[in-house]
């Protein structure tokens, strides 16, 4: 029998969502990814999870409440996420849950938030385990919440560490590895300052889940050239980042977007997830760059929104650049301000 330190308790944690920069597409195992990946962590999108716990004799219960209203998809998910990681929390066996949990977006905006929500669970749970038994050291917390939020989504493990991240093994990035995410050391300030403004294009949930769309990757005739090219684009947006070179790393970004959207057309079946808006609103990004030399660039995610990330001292442009040429583009003209952030926040 196991002996725990107290028999109940409350915990609660704050966690952002991430935007990839070099994307991970394409994963093996158990949610290994095929190549490296490296990412903003961002700051307004997030997720809050508190999770009550109590000591039970029997076998043990969990509820779920999103947005204080009870979702069973929802909990149907995170039940059998949960019974699939009781090796690693062997408490999980002897606790009752009741876990809570709300986005600072809505859930229908068109941002994903299993990154979010899977990043704030998984610290959720590192942190009744340490209250409950030996606590951990702080590398060991955070490696071990990036590892489990890895497991519940692959690119939930890199919302764990704030402002730059990387994941995957890559011979240039310190400390890399394919269980967990690792904060990306010696960039330049100028990143730290950079805004995501996310552009809405549309809401309704997409046809193709991530999960399929990574399946796919098995039978596509470009996988191994993907794999590649992800590799050197690691290369090059770590020396672009130390070096603080926005063009580089406007080129590097652009590129790995258009690619992951590539690489969805040339899968089998294949599938789109632009749409023409999306296309609209890249032609008035690289036509505004060109006629202002502003550093303006734009990234996608799986999904037809567009990131468009600048530094924060040209915001007053983009600004009017939004207002004027993007905007209109939007749906119901929406947009969420985002920027990176400092990483989770432990509420309670
Ligand atoms: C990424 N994406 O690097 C890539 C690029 C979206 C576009 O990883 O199946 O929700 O849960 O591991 O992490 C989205 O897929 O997929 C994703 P699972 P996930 O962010």
């Amino acid at each position: 029998m196991a002996i725990y330190k107290q028999l109940e308790g409350s915990v609660a944690w704050q966690c952002p969502s991430n935007i990839a920069l070099v994307k991970y597409w394409g994963k093996h195992g158990v949610q290994l990814p095929n190549n490296p990946s490296i990412s903003f962590t961002l700051d307004a999108a997030h997720t809050k999870t508190k999770i009550d716990f109590s000591k039970t004799n029997k076998t043990p219960k969990i509820s779920f409440l999103f947005e204080g209203k009870k979702e069973e998809k929802f909990e149907k998910k995170i039940k059998t996420y949960l019974e699939s990681i009781h090796a690693y929390f062997p408490f999980l066996n002897d606790f009752d849950l009741n876990i809570e949990s709300s986005n600072s977006f809505p859930h229908s905006a068109g941002i994903a938030s299993s990154a979010s929500s899977m990043g704030a669970l998984g610290l959720c749970l590192c942190s009744i385990e340490d209250m409950l038994t030996t606590p951990k050291t702080k590398a060991h917390f955070y490696n071990k919440a990036s590892l489990v939020a890895r497991l519940g989504s692959g690119s939930a493990c890199r919302s764990i560490f704030g402002h730059t991240t990387s994941w995957g093994t890559h011979e240039n990035l310190i400390d890399s590895s394919d269980e967990y995410a690792t904060p990306f050391l010696g960039i330049h300030p100028i990143f730290n300052t950079f805004q995501d403004s996310i552009l809405i294009v549309s809401s309704i949930e997409k046809k193709v889940s991530s999960r399929a769309g990574h399946a796919l990757m098995e039978d596509n005739i470009f996988a191994n050239i993907r794999y590649q090219q992800a590799h050197s684009n690691i290369s090059k947006l770590h020396k672009a980042l130390i070096e603080g070179d926005i063009i580089s790393f406007g080129n590097i970004v652009e590129e790995e977007a258009l690619t992951l959207h590539a690489l969805m057309m040339t899968s089998n079946p294949s599938f789109v997830l632009l749409e023409p808006n999306t296309i609209a609103m890249i032609k008035n990004i690289r036509d505004f760059r060109a006629e202002t030399n502003l550093p303006v660039y734009f990234t996608l995610d799986a999904g037809p929104n567009i990131h468009l990330l600048y530094p924060n001292n040209i915001s007053a442009e983009i600004e009017t650049f939004i207002q004027e040429k993007l905007l209109y583009l939007c749906i119901g003209n929406k947009i969420i301000k985002d920027k990176v952030g400092s990483g989770p926040i432990q509420l309670i």
